[in-house]
């Protein structure tokens, strides 16, 4: 039995979740942080309430958006909520009374640069708190030469790195690498690295866990080794050298200016499309390419076709047709004829798309499809915020 587990008391969690539950949905703070107080003056553990109900809150959250049952707006509302109620639980006394005494040592919690979810990184850092450990917090998006120096500066045992989208594993792989050049471990985690960490050990990470009760178990005995020094990684990657992932982050802009381009002369309908609607769907193919240089990046086919399925499951949601997605991906393809390793990820991506039969649809629909009865006007591809 792991410490995270011997502290979890017999609390209702699924009462408190659902008290909790309906202050967040409804945007009301001020109820959000008094269920939370009452769960801790109740004798909830504060690890517990964090990792077995605001956690999987955020995720529902998350899922509910998905599912099209709440707007972009009560998405963000609700996360701002539950932001408030992880630093008024921080700030509870019976909280803060834990973390007297001799720190077991230092350790800096950041995400990746351009990596806009501070959340699961806060999580990490309150949860290592409650562990005992001195933690500085950096937040969300932290370039990484100030990492760097805030590592010199301060010399701590370990950097714990979050990244939660897939597209900042290339940014990842370069904090690691230059952390590591400092002598400090690395521990990453969030779901950017896959569901069993499988990105974490070819991004030559020290470590990974699958949450935050897991990352304080595994440095319950301690921080990690300190990496090795010559540690080289363009060996992790040997497929680098075909080029073809600098060729598609470097002509980003034009290709999804040339299939803008395109996409409207085969689709007549895009002709009407509002202002907003036109640059939603630049930024809904800028985000398909973007997870196309970074699956050519870790030559992993999977993290594309699971993007583009998922991509499918959110517009099906919104009754636009999954296939709308296939002639923006046709023209890409037209577009990376010379680069067979990016050809072959968008083919894939297309069969996993024709796979299930997708439902009849208007043949107008295509990536910018008006969706149907929708109660969010203007849905894109990845969108959320
Ligand atoms: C809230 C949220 C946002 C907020 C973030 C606010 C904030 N302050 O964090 C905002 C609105 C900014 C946002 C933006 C975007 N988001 Co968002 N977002 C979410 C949402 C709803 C919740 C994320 C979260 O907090 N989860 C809860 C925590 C607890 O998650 P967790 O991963 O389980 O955390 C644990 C572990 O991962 C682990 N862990 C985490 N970090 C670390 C670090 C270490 C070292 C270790 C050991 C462990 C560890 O421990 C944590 C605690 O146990 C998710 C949906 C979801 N279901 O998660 C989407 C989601 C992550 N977002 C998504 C997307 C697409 C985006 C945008 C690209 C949208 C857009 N079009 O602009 C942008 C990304 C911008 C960027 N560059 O980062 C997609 C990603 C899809 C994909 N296939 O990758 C998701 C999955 C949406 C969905 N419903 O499917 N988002």
């Amino acid at each position: 039995m792991t410490r995270g587990e011997q502290a979890r008391p017999h609390a209702d969690l699924d009462a408190w979740t659902a008290r909790l539950w309906d202050a967040v949905i409804v945007g009301d703070e001020y109820a959000a942080t008094d269920a939370a107080v009452a769960a801790l003056d109740e004798g909830m553990d504060a690890e517990t309430l964090l990792l077995d109900v605001i956690a999987p809150l955020q995720a529902r959250v998350g899922s509910e958006w998905a599912a099209n049952r709440l707007t972009v707006v009560q998405e963000h509302t609700a996360t701002a909520v539950i932001e408030r109620v992880i630093a008024a639980l921080a700030l509870h006394p019976a909280v803060r009374r834990r973390h007297r005494g001799e720190p077991r040592g230092r350790i800096a919690v950041a995400c990746i640069d351009g990596e806009w979810h501070a959340l699961p990184a806060r999580i990490v850092a309150e949860v290592l708190r409650l562990r005992g450990w001195q933690v500085d917090y950096l937040g969300a998006q932290v370039p990484t030469p100030h990492l760097i120096s805030h590592l010199h500066r301060t010399g701590p045992a370990l950097v714990a790195l979050s990244s939660s989208i897939a597209t900042r594993l290339p940014a990842a792989h370069a904090a690691i690498t230059a952390c590591q050049a400092t002598g400090t471990p690395v521990l990453v985690g969030g779901a950017a690295f896959g569901p069993d960490g499988r990105y974490a050990a070819l991004l030559g990470a020290d470590g990974w866990a699958p949450n935050a009760r897991a990352a304080a178990d595994l440095l319950a005995d301690g921080p990690l080794r300190k990496p090795k020094p010559a540690h080289q990684p363009v060996d992790d990657l040997p497929h680098l050298a075909d080029q073809e992932y600098a060729r598609v982050t470097g002509t980003a802009h034009r290709l999804v200016r040339r299939t803008m381009d395109e996409l409207q002369s085969r689709f007549p309908a895009m002709a009407d499309y509002t202002e907003q609607q036109r640059r939603h769907t630049a930024e809904d193919i800028a985000h398909i390419v973007d997870f196309l240089g970074t699956a050519l990046y870790l030559d992993d086919p999977d993290l594309f076709t699971g993007f583009i399925t998922w991509t499918a499951g959110i517009l099906t949601a919104r009754d636009v047709p999954a296939r709308s997605l296939v002639p923006a991906l046709d023209l890409l393809a037209e577009q990376l004829a010379g680069l067979p390793r990016a050809t072959d990820l968008l083919r894939r991506a297309q069969d996993a798309l024709r796979r299930p039969a997708p439902p009849a649809a208007d043949e107008d629909s295509g990536v910018l499809a008006e969706p149907v009865g929708d109660p969010d006007p203007d849905p894109g591809l990845g969108r959320i915020a």
